[in-house]
């Protein structure tokens, strides 16, 4: 009997090959055990709000407005919501065509795209043009977007540092393209060196792969590094030679936990390089309400901005951004909010300013806590995590540990982070999910757990990791470094 379209074995081979670890088996596991009863720390998604942080009062004030603008007419409007929650909400109604209830255009509205270009203008002391900026639904949409512009077989391969965060692994495959890896160094912490670039790119090109675009994540995830100025200019003169597209993922710029580094976006050091670099060099740099202190993930507001890029392409791209009509209008709100929030002397500054510094001052802290705690742990070493929510913390499994997750049929952090799961409640996500050096072990935690927990639960994973190394010990020694 012939197959039916959507019998599994006549799926998209593409669909059935591609992987997405942050939930995978482990989360799969968890959410088991949740149902069971047992009492489980979500870690494996960078998901600030489903871990307790609170929302910002003033965007969800505007916003509450936009959704229910009755409110607006009743008279007891200013005894809920501060005069310039009320001015915002009637600001960003004025600039929709009908409410949120209404599709925008398919870039997004207007008017937000403008502030999105004014933030981006303050922020790197450039000219940003609206024109040049498609908001979307996340960042993750953004990313899928323009991916599929660029990929048209599987012969076109795709710079991706490793270990990444799996969107890129899961929509390169998805759309049939070639992943071509370039390795992140541990021990620089995890830094990126150009001359690793070459050689990816040189081994891609000998195996008939024409490379056409770079990745960078930064900060990083799951590494939680830092760029250094003069390194993104070295890999903007390797995109300029290489004639590569840069894909910036700038979606942590404001999760940053030292001084010696700040943010520095890609556009900024591409225009302070100066002609012909910042003339020629196509970049794309994406931006989200999911991150940052608003860590407002389930709303799904991103954007993108072009530089670069020919016109008859941005045409291109707002055609197929029209096929699915509008991103979501709420969102495009939220981003509006994010590029724009209260100012000096507005009657909401001082709470929003408080709200927003109390979160980034506890994760600096917890960011802390968590690096202190895993290097505290036998036989696991941890960078510390610069930037973004994440600790990377490398494990050094006993070969008798390898052994038991072969005969286990498991990847060998699967079998770990399993183990870990089991005994503690605690769900990461294993260092395979992300991409590792081959022998070396990993797993991923966001640093998002409530501060007054982290100490508890520092210590249960030092428990579970003490039992776990005595359990396997054995004469000989660790997987490499
Ligand atoms: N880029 C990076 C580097 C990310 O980490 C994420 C989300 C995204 C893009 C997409 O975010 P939005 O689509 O929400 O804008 N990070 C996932 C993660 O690793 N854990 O949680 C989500």
């Amino acid at each position: 009997m012939s197959l039916k379209a959507l019998d599994y074995e006549s799926l998209n081979e593409n669909v059935k090959n591609c992987q997405y670890a942050v939930r995978g088996e482990l989360y799969l596991r968890a959410s088991e055990l949740q149902k069971e009863g047992k009492k489980i720390i979500f870690t494996n998604v960078g998901n600030p709000h489903a871990l307790g942080q609170k929302p910002l009062t003033f965007p969800r004030q505007v916003v509450a407005l936009c959704q229910a603008p009755f409110l607006l007419d009743n008279p007891n409007v200013g005894m809920i919501f501060p005069a310039d929650a009320i001015a915002r909400a009637k600001h960003y109604l004025s600039l929709t065509s009908g409410g949120l209830g209404a599709y925008s255009d398919s870039r997004g509205l207007p008017g937000v795209r403008k502030e999105v270009a004014e933030f981006i203008q303050r922020r790197d002391g450039y000219p940003s043009d609206p024109e040049l900026i498609f908001l979307t639904d996340g960042a993750s949409k953004g990313v899928m977007q323009i991916l599929n512009c660029v990929i048209r077989d599987q012969k076109d391969g795709i710079l991706v540092p490793v270990p990444q965060y799996p969107l890129y692994s899961a929509t390169i495959s998805l759309l049939g393209g070639t992943l071509v890896p370039y390795y992140l160094e541990e021990t620089d912490n995890w830094g990126l060196d150009v001359n690793n670039l070459r050689q990816s790119v040189a081994q891609a090109r000998s195996q008939g792969i024409t490379v056409r675009a770079m990745v960078i994540i930064n900060p990083g995830n799951p590494t939680g590094q830092c760029l250094s100025e003069a390194n993104l200019r070295e890999i903007l003169k390797f995109c300029c030679d290489e004639r590569l597209v840069l894909l910036g993922d700038e979606v942590y710029q404001q999760n940053i936990y030292q001084d010696e580094r700040p943010f520095i976006s890609s556009k900024k050091v591409l225009m302070d390089m100066g002609a012909p670099l910042s003339k020629e060099v196509q970049l794309i740099s994406f931006h989200t309400v999911s991150k940052g202190y608003w860590g407002e993930c389930g709303q799904r507001g991103g954007y993108f901005e072009m530089t670069n890029i020919p016109p008859r392409t941005v045409e291109e791209i707002y055609k197929v951004a029209s096929i699915a009509l509008s991103p979501n209008v709420s969102a495009q709100i939220f981003m509006g909010l994010m590029v724009s929030p209260p100012k000096p002397g507005d009657i909401s500054y001082d709470q929003f300013v408080r709200e927003s510094k109390g979160i980034l001052e506890s994760l600096r802290r917890r960011a802390r806590i968590m690096t202190d705690g895993f290097n505290s742990c036998k036989n696991v070493v941890c960078n510390f995590t610069e930037g973004a929510m994440y600790s990377f913390p490398q494990i050094k499994l006993p070969s008798k540990a390898i052994q038991a997750a072969k005969q286990a049929g498991k990847v060998p952090d699967v079998f770990y982070c399993l183990k870990l799961l089991e005994a503690t409640g605690i769900s990461t996500v294993p260092g395979s999910g992300f991409g590792q050096k081959e022998g070396v072990f990993h797993l991923r935690t966001t640093i998002l757990p409530a501060e007054e927990e982290m100490p508890e639960i520092m210590e249960s994973f030092k428990k579970f990791n003490d039992e776990f190394m005595s359990q396997y010990a054995d004469r000989f020694g660790y997987s490499r470094m």
